[in-house]
């Protein structure tokens, strides 16, 4: 580290929480793929801040809608109406195919959102008896940090010392359909069932081939809601234009389609907004959202018309560049050549579009015991960022703007650090 970077990294520990431990790097600018610390040193980001910076480094496009409406009119709070909001909603609910957006600012804010229309739906439509509505979450699951979402967590690290935690949440095992049938059919109060269609925190765990149609058909058979938290998969980082589109071959067909699987309520949130404003969104048909009256939910900032405008410029720039298609063909040449890396550090890899991770087996260098972490500080001295999940997993998710050529530039860094190895 140097001076500089010392000094930054000071200023954070001496004034800031320490509810983070950042990889030991000082950033202070970002194009496109690339970001740049405060020494000048270039490098490929393969975090995309958690999939949210999914067009790119301060594009131009969504800088633009920006700094435009920040010169406008930023916030009118929803006591009013504005010229941006129902535009934006038009644009969302046409671009995902739902009769009804509910906009929020975080990815957290809208689970929460999405949990408490489900119990409403529940209520009112499904004819829950009052406070019994249960909510069903996946082994391993990440929603955000909220007491009511770390109730259904089971990561230690998310959970512990923050009870009580909120009751009516009931945990199954990921991407077990015979789990999810025995809740459905046990409990007549189950509202929904929330999960991520890849489990991103978890260490990019990919459910099998039809887990996501066969989930949402059994919510349907035993009317309970099938909500999908797109928040990190959403926007094209997997390939399609959201996880939940299954295999059909929207790409091409630029998502004409409906859909494979269609949830009853559908959470985006990072990339919406190309990492350049926090937004975040709810979707649903009528009969669900419509659940929630006036006054009874909200938000300062949701809906503001900094974020419909970004929104809007984020989602134009997903579709006019095609980043589904790109993030589908570069994802399969990413896994074709850490499969060629001939590593004995390296356990499996996995992943879809670009959302992938390689999983380090844990080894001895230069006789010291390492980890992921040793690997991704080693890519950073060799020019590329990413960070390990759970110790020995690392994700590797590049802004979806990036080219073949830049892709296989970057994959010569990662087989060239692993290799060295193992030496
Ligand atoms: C942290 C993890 C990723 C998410 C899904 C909702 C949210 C997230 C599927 C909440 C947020 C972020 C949160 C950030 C790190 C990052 C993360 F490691 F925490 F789990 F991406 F995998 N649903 N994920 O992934 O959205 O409120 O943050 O806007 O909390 O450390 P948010």
């Amino acid at each position: 580290m140097t001076q500089t970077q010392d000094y930054y990294i000071a200023l954070e520990d001496r004034h800031g929480a320490h509810n983070y431990h950042p990889l030991p790097v000082v950033l202070a600018k970002g194009e496109g793929i690339h970001v740049w610390d405060t020494d000048g040193k270039r490098y490929y980001d393969f975090l995309s801040a958690y999939s949210a910076v999914n067009q790119g480094h301060c594009h131009p496009k969504i800088v633009k809608a920006l700094t435009d409406q920040a010169q406008t009119l930023t916030l009118t709070s929803r006591a009013f109406y504005n010229d941006s909001l129902g535009e934006y909603e038009k644009f969302m609910t046409e671009f995902f195919k739902f009769d009804k957006v509910l906009p929020m600012n975080t990815g957290a804010e809208a689970v929460e959102t999405a949990l408490k229309l489900c119990r409403k739906w529940a209520y009112e439509k499904k004819g829950t008896p009052e406070n019994q509505a249960v909510i069903l979450f996946a082994t391993e699951n990440f929603h955000g940090r909220t007491i009511a979402i770390v109730s259904a967590s089971t990561d230690p690290d998310s959970k512990g010392g923050f009870g009580p935690y909120l009751p009516g949440v009931q945990v199954i095992e990921y991407n077990n359909v015979d789990a999810l049938e025995t809740a459905l059919k046990a409990n007549p109060n189950i509202a929904g069932f929330i999960v991520e269609p890849i489990q991103g925190e978890a260490g990019v765990m990919v459910p099998d081939e039809g887990y996501l149609k066969k989930a949402n058909e059994l919510c349907k058979q035993y009317n309970a809601l099938f909500i999908a938290d797109e928040v990190q998969t959403g926007i094209a980082r997997t390939g399609r234009l959201l996880a939940t589109c299954g295999n059909c071959d929207c790409p091409k067909k630029n998502c004409s389609g409906t859909p494979e699987v269609k949830p009853d309520i559908l959470i985006l949130g990072k990339a919406v907004s190309g990492g350049v404003f926090p937004v975040s969104a709810v979707l649903a048909d009528d009969d669900i959202m419509l659940c929630i009256k006036p006054g009874e939910h909200g938000s300062t900032f949701g809906g503001n018309p900094l974020a419909n405008k970004v929104a809007v410029a984020a989602l134009e720039v997903v579709r006019d560049e095609k980043l589904a298609e790109n993030a589908y063909q570069l994802g399969k040449i990413f896994r074709e050549r850490m499969s060629k890396i001939d590593s004995p550090i390296i356990e499996t890899y996995r992943g879809k579009g670009l959302l992938n991770a390689v999983v380090i087996t844990p080894f001895n260098y230069e006789g010291e015991k390492k980890t992921a972490m040793d690997v991704c500080l080693k890519l950073r001295d060799n020019g590329l960022l990413a960070k390990p999940t759970h110790d020995h997993i690392i994700r590797f998710a590049p802004p979806l703007v990036i080219t073949e050529e830049e892709l296989n530039a970057a994959c010569d860094i990662i087989e060239e650090t692993i290799l060295s190895f193992t030496k």
